[in-house]
């Protein structure tokens, strides 16, 4: 790990914030920057964070401006506009593109160097339109993909079979959103998969019990924003983590979004695939075997994503 290490996080709104948070409980970084268009906003985080510093980690943190992303490791962008009354998904997602176009034009003079990991939704696209608008190599531009998506899998099962979380081993891939799938041929308990469990084994989930899985992972976000209105917590771990991997160099299997050249005949798009992700970024986007159905279900997937590519204005 080099002797220094920076984040920058642009946009301190209920995300943002929150995974400032979590770096300073983690001690993720010496440095963290936080940067907002609402700069009242990003300085109050950062003193708010300072005074729980003793209590903390040791760590410098700081409401900036573009130019501190300067030397900076990576870069977190969370900045996004909320839906308007009325609004459709492709004019906010129009909206977002402007705001990236703007952010990218300004980090990019400072910095050309980091990883930057992409936050805002539709976070698949907005990934896409960051390589489409810069020079950075497409591995140093991630997005949180269907880590979290994999996380809420992993917990759905774990309450269903009483087994740690961790010790179940299975992801959702493809979009971080309606078309997402559960790669169910890949799920691994010790071993033991879908396939060969036998229906009076603990591991065993009917398929009624997977529908409800899958249901209850995809509408996850839908039934949290009913309840609160935004959902931050476990996204700011995800972010925390992706930036663990790589800030730690430590080469790990991450279903993060990534630019697709030829995956299984996917191509020019951004999505949620397991990643070896390490100090370059993206180091290696693993070769799943899935079955035909999941392959199927993936190129679907791809494809809904690249209509919705097309449409938007760069
Ligand atoms: P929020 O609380 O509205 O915060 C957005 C912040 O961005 C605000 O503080 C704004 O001031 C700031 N902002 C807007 N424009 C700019 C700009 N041009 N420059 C700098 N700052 C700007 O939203 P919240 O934090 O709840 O969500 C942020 C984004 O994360 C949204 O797009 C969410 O949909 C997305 N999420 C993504 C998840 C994922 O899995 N990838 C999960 C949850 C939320």
């Amino acid at each position: 790990m080099k002797n220094h290490t920076k984040i920058v996080v642009i946009g301190s709104g209920a995300v943002g914030s929150t995974f400032a948070y979590t770096v300073l409980l983690k001690g993720l970084a010496n440095e963290l920057v936080i940067i907002d268009k609402n700069r009242d906003k990003a300085e109050g985080d950062a003193l708010d964070l300072n005074h729980g510093l003793l209590l903390a980690q040791p760590m410098k943190i700081y409401a900036g401006d573009y130019s501190d992303c300067k030397d900076a490791d990576i870069i977190v962008i969370t900045a996004g506009a909320a839906q308007k009354p009325g609004e459709t998904r492709l004019d906010l997602l129009q909206r977002n593109v402007s705001i990236y176009h703007q952010i990218l034009s300004e980090v990019t003079k400072f910095n050309q160097d980091a990883i930057f990991l992409i936050a805002t939704n539709p976070v698949d696209i907005l990934t896409y339109i960051s390589i489409k608008l810069t020079n950075i190599p497409k591995e140093r531009i991630i997005g949180s993909g269907t880590l979290l998506d994999s996380a809420r899998f992993r917990y759905l099962i774990s309450e269903k079979i009483k087994i740690d979380p961790r010790s179940i081993h299975g992801m959702i891939i493809g979009e971080h959103g309606d078309t997402e799938l559960a790669a169910w041929s890949l799920l691994n308990i010790a071993g033991i998969n879908q396939v060969k469990a036998d229906t009076t084994s603990r591991c065993y989930l009917s398929p009624e019990d997977k529908e409800e899985i899958y249901q209850q992972t995809k509408n996850a976000a839908y039934q949290i924003i009913e309840k609160k209105g935004s959902t931050y917590y476990a996204i700011a771990l995800s972010l925390a983590r992706i930036c663990e991997a790589i800030l730690h160099d430590q080469k790990s299997i991450l279903p993060v979004s990534t630019y697709l050249e030829n995956y299984k005949g996917i191509r020019d798009v951004c999505l949620g695939i397991p990643s070896i992700v390490g100090k370059n970024g993206v180091e290696e986007i693993l070769d799943l075997p899935l079955t035909s159905e999941e392959e199927e279900k993936l190129l679907h997937s791809a494809q809904q994503l690249g209509n919705f590519i097309r449409q938007i204005q760069l």
